[in-house]
């Protein structure tokens, strides 16, 4: 496997804009030939659809030829639809996305547990990666972009180990 090449990003690896030396390095992965899956709420939608182009844009500069996105309800259902994704055996990896914004109820709190055990469950009982968070500030950094490139190390990792 081809060692990844360091490259300047576009998407910001410092979310906040500060210099800092907080933030995520992207290198460059070749993902040519694998199968992602992408499980979209629909709640919040300007903001997750956001993130699935995003998303969409970077498995695409990976090589990622074959995606395939499906949408839910809420951010809730998203861990069912994904295991359902992972059992039908046809992708190595689903990216998860979901915007859950903190009300006057309890919503956030309970459904950011729920999805959040529930993705890891899936994380590890599949061996394939999964990736969930929520949140885009504005005009800023859209964190799709670094859901597409992460899932891309994440499944070719998940490869290099597989029996
Ligand atoms: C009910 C609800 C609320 C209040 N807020 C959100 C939210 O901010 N983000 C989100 O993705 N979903 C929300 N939902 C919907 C739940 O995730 C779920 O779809 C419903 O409770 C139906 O099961």
């Amino acid at each position: 496997m081809a060692t990844p090449t360091k490259r300047k990003i576009e998407n910001a690896p410092n979310p906040d804009g500060a210099k800092t030396i907080r933030g995520l390095d992207l290198p460059t992965f070749d993902g040519a030939g694998l199968h992602i899956g992408i499980v979209s709420a629909r709640w919040n939608s300007v903001v997750c659809e956001n993130l699935v182009a995003g998303a969409v844009e970077a498995l695409k500069s990976c090589n990622v030829t074959d995606i395939t996105t499906e949408y839910v309800a809420g951010s809730y259902e998203i861990p069912q639809a994904a295991q359902v994704m992972l059992e039908s055996g046809k992708f190595d990896g689903i990216i998860c996305i979901g915007c859950l914004i903190k009300g006057g109820t309890m919503h956030f709190e309970y459904i950011s547990e729920a999805v959040t055990q529930g993705i890891m469950r899936l994380n590890l009982d599949y061996k394939r990666p999964a990736k969930e968070r929520a949140g885009v500030d504005g005009a800023g950094h859209n964190s799709g972009k670094d859901w597409g490139i992460t899932a891309v190390e994440s499944c070719l990792l998940t490869k290099k180990y597989s029996k």
